[in-house]
């Protein structure tokens, strides 16, 4: 096939995707056809180094081999069975999920999303069982620039327009702080606040980190309260920022820990809402429920995702190689950069406000095989796969610098 005629299919599958889907999102005009470790390659054969890793839900990179067996395995053996009956993966993948994170008790779910609003049904019914909170009356709170997902009490208590405008009424029952703000927690907190849920370093806000000591005094507050403090490590979680859990940076543990993406290395949905306390307890039979979470094929995925990522030694890859490259990009002689941060492999780089904006960035790197993704405006997230080697991490650093001072 000559080049210009596979030009003609790029096009061609981006003309019917618009025309067919919703138009919920504005990807780069990139077509993927197959991906292995870092790298993806798109239907012209061009190869990029993957810097999202699907909002880091790849940690364990493309097509890792040894989850891709377990799935194939599990595949044709038993992939569904709903909760109606009991499936043989399901204790083993409690045991070394629970195992990992020292945690109690497991709820398993599919998406994020849905971990976030197990944990917040969850949170509620404690609060009324445990705390006698007057009926109807329990409060969340969460923090201003969140992001935990797209369903209508979630976006309900979004700060950010795009992702609430024109799709209340939202249930009520939650309360905005600042993120960061230790003192305004403790001032928001009431006698029906049953829970604050925050994310350990903010994503989608921009890898927004809280000031040191913020996390354990959030914790300090919420025992001394009798508040539940739950950790949306679904985008922070499983080695990103070079531990286990965000938590570890500072030595808290949260009562309930929300972890999905990375939980299934990037091949099946699989989410799960992780418990120390006795907040799992509220929840009795026909209370809450998915047809598919705690699936036989999904539990497989995971038990093989989480056996990698440490056998592996992947978080501790992302310790180590994260901190190469954050300070290979802060090395940048480039006037339009504001700022370099990150923790492990979760980086941001922001850019001035009057620097073109982080989306021309973003096509440059594509030109030169990096794959990337700006959030909002002036801000470029720099997330690959846990199994960056130290060569490709000055690889990346090197195409930054020559697409901003080139
Ligand atoms: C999209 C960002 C990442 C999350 C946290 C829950 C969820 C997410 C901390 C929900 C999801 C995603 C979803 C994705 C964009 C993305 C994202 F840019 F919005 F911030 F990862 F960086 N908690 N994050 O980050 O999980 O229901 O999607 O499985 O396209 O909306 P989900």
């Amino acid at each position: 096939m000559t080049r210009h005629q596979t030009i003609g299919i790029a096009e061609a599958l981006i003309a019917r995707e618009n025309r067919l889907g919703a138009s919920n999102y504005k990807p780069l005009d990139v077509v993927l056809t197959r991906g292995q470790g870092v790298y993806v390659w798109d239907v012209e054969g061009r190869r990029y180094l993957d810097c999202l890793s699907a909002y880091s839900a790849v940690n364990q990179g493309h097509c890792h081999p040894k989850i891709l067996a377990a799935m194939r395995e599990q595949a044709a053996r038993l992939t569904l069975t709903s909760r109606a009956f009991r499936n043989d993966q399901l204790a083993p993948f409690y045991e070394e999920l629970c195992a990992l994170t020292r945690a109690h008790k497991v709820l398993p779910m599919n998406s994020g999303a849905e971990a976030v609003e197990s944990a917040l049904k969850l949170a509620r019914k404690w609060g009324y069982r445990h705390k006698a909170i007057p009926d109807g009356r329990a409060e969340i709170i969460v923090c201003a620039n969140n992001f935990h997902g797209r369903t209508i009490s979630i976006v309900g208590f979004s700060s950010d327009p795009a992702s609430r405008d024109g799709f209340g009424p939202f249930p009520p029952g939650f309360v905005t702080v600042p993120f960061g703000d230790a003192a305004a927690l403790e001032a928001a907190i009431t006698p029906n606040t049953a829970a604050f849920l925050a994310e350990p370093i903010q994503g989608e806000a921009g890898v927004i980190i809280p000031p040191p000591g913020y996390l354990k005094k959030a914790r300090e507050l919420c025992t001394r309260h009798n508040v539940l403090f739950i950790l949306d490590e679904i985008q922070t979680g499983l080695g990103r920022t070079g531990t286990l859990l965000a938590e570890e940076h500072e030595g808290v543990e949260a009562d309930l820990t929300l972890l999905g993406k990375a939980l299934s290395g990037g091949f099946y949905p699989v989410s799960a809402v992780l418990s120390n306390t006795e907040a799992m307890s509220v929840l009795h039979p026909g209370e809450h429920g998915s047809t598919f979470g705690g699936n036989p094929l999904g539990c497989a995925i995971a038990r093989a995702a989480l056996k990698v990522l440490v056998e592996e030694d992947m978080i501790g890859n992302a310790a180590r190689v994260g901190a190469q490259l954050k300070a290979a990009l802060a090395a940048i002689p480039a006037p339009q950069v504001k700022e370099v941060r990150g923790v492990g492999l979760m980086i941001a780089m922001e850019l001035h406000a009057d620097a073109g904006g982080a989306r021309g960035l973003c096509e440059k790197l594509m030109a030169r095989g990096l794959l990337v993704k700006e959030t909002h405006d002036h801000t470029v997230r720099i997330a690959p796969p846990l199994i960056l080697s130290p060569r490709e991490a000055g690889w990346i650093a090197a195409q930054v610098r020559a697409a901003l001072l080139g």
